[in-house]
């Protein structure tokens, strides 16, 4: 098997359309067997159909029925229930003959704070890294960055997901079609010189005066060695240029190009 890549991100950041647009992709431009996992236990429509489905195992709605907790406290439970039993999962297809597929692509929930805080996402990801050289790609929806401000704080989420994972994190920004040019333009400085970011909260006052230089100062060391790509679905140029950046990342063998 070449890599198995973990789309993560905030909810609607676009991970199970990309899951599908990806493998698709993959599937049609490069030739290869992909395997599209579904690790959202409470996903309601799949656009694809998945070779493993979380949803077999555990979802949110018996969570929820079951422990008496809301939909968000659902989700963090749903991690630990997924890590007590993770040995029926790697005996499940794709992770039994990882062999036999040439990608994995794995969907996960938009619940983020599942992924940063709880300390079983580490020893899950430390499972699918046994099998295969994975990368986590943490998606970053750019029709939410409007102020640099909000490019900074979004990019952390990314930072924090890499520190607790401790895998190398591809940032990737989603929905580039929604774009106008001013946020175009905060996108840009991100992904090419954050350092510039400065330039437009020059003028903030206070505690944030204090932090976002700092917070900047990080962005740019931790922009790694992976340039973070801009996509959008409808732009199948742009999902090249991620498989590259992605393949990259995960496989020096170049046995896929
Ligand atoms: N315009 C545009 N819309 C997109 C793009 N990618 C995804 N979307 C839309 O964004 C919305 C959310 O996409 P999803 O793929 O469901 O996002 P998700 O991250 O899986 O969401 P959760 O599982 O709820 O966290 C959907 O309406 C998609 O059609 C894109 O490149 N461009
Ligand atoms: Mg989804």
């Amino acid at each position: 098997m070449s890599y198995i890549v973990v789309f993560t991100g905030p909810a609607g950041s676009g991970k199970t359309t990309l899951t599908r647009t990806y493998g698709e992709w993959l599937r049609t431009n490069m030739f290869l067997n992909v395997c599209q996992v579904n690790m959202d236990p409470g996903a309601e429509f799949l656009p694809y159909e998945p070779c493993m489905d979380i949803r077999e195992f555990i979802t949110i709605k018996d969570i929820m029925r079951e422990h008496g907790l809301g939909p968000n406290g659902a989700f963090m439970k749903a991690v630990e229930m997924i890590s007590q039993i993770m040995d029926k999962i790697m005996r499940e297809q794709p992770f039994n003959e990882p062999e036999n597929w040439d990608v994995i692509i794995v969907d996960t929930p938009g619940q983020l704070e599942a992924f940063i805080f709880r300390p079983e996402t580490r020893e899950i990801m430390g499972r699918l890294q046994a099998i295969g050289r994975t990368v986590i790609s943490y998606l970053i929806d750019s029709s939410m960055i409007r102020t640099s401000t909000d490019a900074i704080t979004m990019w952390f989420l990314g930072v924090l997901l890499q520190v607790k994972i401790g895998i190398d994190v591809i940032p990737v920004i989603t929905k580039a079609d929604t774009l106008d040019k001013a946020r175009e333009n905060i996108i840009r400085k991100l992904i090419t010189s954050p350092e510039k970011l400065l330039e437009d909260i020059g003028d903030s006052e206070g505690i944030v005066s204090d932090i976002l230089p700092e917070l900047i100062s990080i962005t740019v060391k931790t922009r790694g060695a992976y340039r973070p790509v801009l996509i959008s679905i409808n732009n199948s140029e742009s999902v090249e240029d991620l498989h590259y950046v992605l393949h990259e990342a995960a496989c020096s063998c170049g046995d896929l190009t």
